[in-house]
């Protein structure tokens, strides 16, 4: 299922998301799945994260991106239908349209209101390119519409997105992706690595709050989605590095005890209840390449900053 920017929205969420949601908040551990953190004031929070002075993967992302574009566009080829994944604004991929001069440009992200805006003002500043967009979740399934181009596509999956899933889930979605790619087409991927804890405890629980309001709104988009009533003054944030498992992970914890109702259901949250909405996986460059490898793709360069925070790899199909 998916909505092309091009039509209204539906109203009501799918019986999918709904039972996803509601198997998540039955179970023992409870969790939401981080994609429902984008909601239009999601998709917002994000934008300021991504400005915050401690969240380092967007900014060192685009200094690769400036320092060495000429030789990644190189790498990745010029006038593919470029499949940006989880675009939300669409500034990444706009600042490469001068480099890798696309035939067409699609924007997918699960969060369609803003996705659609955005794209709505990359069309008056690049009236040339041939542009779609689709909102809609990537995550389990996925399978293009006709309107994308099949000749040629480099899928664009920037920030570190991938990191949501496990290392698993990952190489299966790397595979569907693979298997939409066509003989010479490929991946170009932004991965966080593995650093301090320090740093990384800043960058998911920063000083403003911003972070914090980000993984709370969570709660807002599905007292909306499954007419639920979580109070969001109830709960707090949580963000850290679990260096044993690799990731950094955020969780949501109930500062005193309260029943939730929600459509179909309800729980009752202890104080210091948790409830898991994001893990953030974090690699070691070798680790990245082999998990690209074991997905089908071919690791074809990698570019890196001075210390080694963030790779961009390109990958061929
Ligand atoms: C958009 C998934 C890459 O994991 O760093 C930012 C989301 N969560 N701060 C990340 C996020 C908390 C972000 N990704």
């Amino acid at each position: 299922m998916h909505i092309s920017c091009t039509e209204a929205p539906p109203r009501a969420p799918n019986a999918h998301v709904a039972g996803e949601l509601h198997a998540g908040l039955a179970a023992p551990q409870a969790w939401i799945a981080p994609k429902f953190l984008y909601d239009a004031l999601g998709s917002k929070l994000f934008e300021a994260i991504c400005e915050l002075p401690e969240y380092y993967p967007t900014r060192v992302e685009a200094a690769i991106f400036a320092r060495h574009g000429a030789e990644i566009a190189r790498a990745a080829g010029s006038g593919a239908t470029l499949v940006d994944l989880g675009a939300g604004n669409c500034a990444k991929a706009a600042a490469l349209f001068p480099l890798l001069a696309p035939a067409q440009y699609v924007a997918v992200d699960i969060s369609a209101e803003f996705l659609c805006d955005a794209l709505a003002r990359l069309r008056q500043r690049f009236p040339r390119i041939a542009m779609e967009g689709l909102g809609m979740d990537f995550s389990s399934r996925f399978e293009l519409p006709p309107q994308v181009r099949a000749a040629r596509r480099l899928f664009f999956y920037p920030g570190s997105s991938i990191g949501n899933f496990t290392p698993d889930e990952a190489q299966g979605l790397l595979r569907r992706l693979r298997a939409q790619c066509g003989s010479d087409g490929g991946l170009l991927i932004g991965i966080d690595l593995a650093k301090d804890k320090a740093v990384l405890d800043a960058a998911y629980d920063d000083a403003l709050g911003v972070t914090a309001a980000f993984n709370l709104n969570v709660l807002r988009h599905v007292n909306r989605l499954l007419d639920a009533d979580f109070d969001i003054r109830a709960w707090r944030h949580h963000g850290f590095y679990h260096a044993a498992q690799g990731r950094v992970e955020m969780h949501l914890e109930a500062v005193r005890r309260q029943e939730v109702r929600w459509n179909g259901g309800g729980r009752v949250f202890e104080a210091g209840d948790r409830i898991h909405t994001e893990n953030s996986y974090k690699y070691q460059q070798a680790d990245a390449i082999a998990l690209l490898e074991r997905s089908g793709f071919e690791a074809t360069q990698v570019w890196t900053d001075p210390q080694r925070w963030f790779a961009v790899i390109h990958a061929q199909a």
